[in-house]
């Protein structure tokens, strides 16, 4: 079934509009490494959950970005919602079972969550387990995320480990599988962006919502004619991921203060306009074409469930709950 490919899985909460650092610290990699492995891509919409309380915001969320999905290239066979597979969440209890209060208590992204003012649910401190339960019901052997995720991952593999210790061999491994370059894009604030911390330049935005949003970079006070420092720039971060070929460039004018930060600025929207753009096209063409978007990846749908079945029956047996 698997033709020998690994097997790759990842995902991303439809917690709000989809935004430039999910493009380049996970998705980009789904599309880059979809043929080389055996790719499965939900929309965690059981873990927007956690943060998403409007029924329809979450509906409406989960469609786009399916069409997020397809307007960056993935292939709609290698696509699902997580709600299609009840499995997921079935065996995330299971796990609640084997993992302690103390032990998830050392993940960074609950108490940050919570510390932005997410409310303390039992489901968003729980997180690790179903993003577990993800991961490990699909056999996936790499994981590519942004580098907030890798303790979670981490977290999967610890959980693998203690179930096949207890009950027999039953779950691959998995790795991390991070982009070194661009392990936390920073937001239009400086701070890691982020759906929820409202300071993201999305992925589809409009040409005036880059240049409004560029313009609002937070940068320090230094003049035209000053030099600048690459390394703590947000302005120069994003040069890393638009402007590759004018890098060396740009580093230069910094370090000899022959540029602005509003020339930069400037630049930078140019070169985000002409990525986005046509990426804007090809998902207004789909949404045009397709009324209902979970059509188009009924395939994908089916193909996530047989496999996810066929492992919870393997697991039902391993501990028990069969008749
Ligand atoms: N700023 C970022 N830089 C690099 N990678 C990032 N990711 C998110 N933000 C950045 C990566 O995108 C994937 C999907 O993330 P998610 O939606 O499952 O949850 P998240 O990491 O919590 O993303 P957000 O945007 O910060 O959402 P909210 O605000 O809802 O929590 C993951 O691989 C993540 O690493």
């Amino acid at each position: 079934m698997t033709g020998g490919k690994k097997i790759l899985v990842s995902g991303i909460q439809p917690s709000g509009t989809l935004h430039i650092g999910n493009y380049f610290g996970a998705m980009k990699r789904f599309v880059e490494l979809q043929d080389e492995f055996e790719s499965f891509i939900f929309v965690a919409n059981y873990h927007a959950l956690t943060s998403v309380s409007d029924a329809n915001i979450l509906a409406e969320n989960t469609r786009n970005v399916i069409l997020d999905y397809l307007a960056i290239g993935l292939t709609p066979e290698n696509l699902f919602p997580q709600s299609d597979i009840p499995e997921v969440t079935e065996l995330a209890w299971i796990f609640n079972t084997l993992i302690t209060v103390p032990y998830l208590s050392r993940a960074v992204a609950y108490k940050e969550k919570v510390e932005k003012g997410l409310e303390a649910t039992v489901g968003l401190f729980d997180y690790p387990a179903l993003m577990a339960a993800d991961i490990l019901i699909m056999d996936a052997d790499v994981v590519p995320v942004g580098q907030d995720q890798k303790q979670h991952v981490e977290i999967a593999r610890d959980i693998a480990e203690k179930f096949n210790n207890r009950y027999g061999e039953t779950f691959k491994l998995p790795k991390a599988h991070i982009m070194r370059e661009v392990a936390t894009v920073p937001g239009i604030d400086g701070q890691k962006m982020s759906k929820s911390y409202k300071n993201t330049i999305p992925l589809f935005a409009t040409d005036e919502e880059i240049k409004k949003l560029v313009m609002s970079i937070v940068t320090d006070s230094k003049g035209e004619k000053e030099k600048k420092d690459v390394e703590a720039d947000t302005v120069f971060a994003l040069h890393r991921l638009f402007s590759e070929t004018k890098l060396a460039e740009l580093a230069e004018r910094y370090k000899n203060g022959t540029i602005g930060y509003k020339e930069s600025k400037e630049i930078l929207i140019k070169n985000i306009t002409s990525f986005i753009g046509p990426l804007r096209e090809r998902r207004n063409k789909i949404a045009r074409d397709n009324k209902n978007i979970f059509d188009v990846i009924e395939n994908g749908r089916a193909r996530a469930q047989k496999r996810a079945r066929a492992k919870m029956k393997e697991v039902r047996e391993k501990v028990g709950i069969t008749f």
